[in-house]
């Protein structure tokens, strides 16, 4: 299995709900490793470029109002496998769906405030990667 890198975000509802280290134990003790984080309130061309694949879709503008409504915490995670692994710790995008354990069933309350935002293959996380991060901001262990 390859070693990969992977980009989460807590999005501004699980910031506020002061759950960050919560999370961040849950990356751990399945052997993701934190490469690099920051904590950051994106400004809307930010978050619009961000999400830019899903522009035309009806959710795009709350989307983009949710993600600026606070600060966020931005990582890249590196391990065995991480785009899935850390696909399987977040659960479903609706909360009334995701799997008991999971940070969206612990931590969500809609389908718009779900918590945390992961890569989900191995290209998206390429360019979400080095969308926050340059690369020399990014330390492979
Ligand atoms: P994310 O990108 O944030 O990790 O979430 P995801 O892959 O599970 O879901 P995605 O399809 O990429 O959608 C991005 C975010 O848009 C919101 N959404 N709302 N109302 C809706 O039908 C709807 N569908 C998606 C969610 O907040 C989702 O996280
Ligand atoms: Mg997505």
């Amino acid at each position: 299995m390859a070693l990969e890198r992977t980009l989460s975000i807590i999005k501004p509802d699980a910031v506020a709900k002061n759950v960050i280290g919560e999370i961040y134990s849950r990356f751990e003790k399945v052997g993701l490793k934190i490469a690099a984080a920051k904590m950051k309130q994106l400004s809307r061309a930010e978050a619009e470029g961000f999400y830019a694949v899903h522009r035309e879709r009806p959710f795009f503008n709350a989307l983009v109002e949710f993600m600026i409504s606070g600060p966020v915490m931005i990582q890249v995670l590196e391990g065995e496998n991480a785009v899935l692994k850390h696909r399987d710790l977040m659960g479903a995008t609706n909360p009334k769906e995701a799997a008991a354990g999971t940070i969206r069933a612990d931590f969500a309350d809609s389908i718009d405030a779900n918590a945390v935002h992961g890569s989900d293959a191995a290209e998206t996380a390429a360019f979400e990667i080095a969308y926050f991060f340059p690369s020399t901001d990014v330390y492979g262990r």
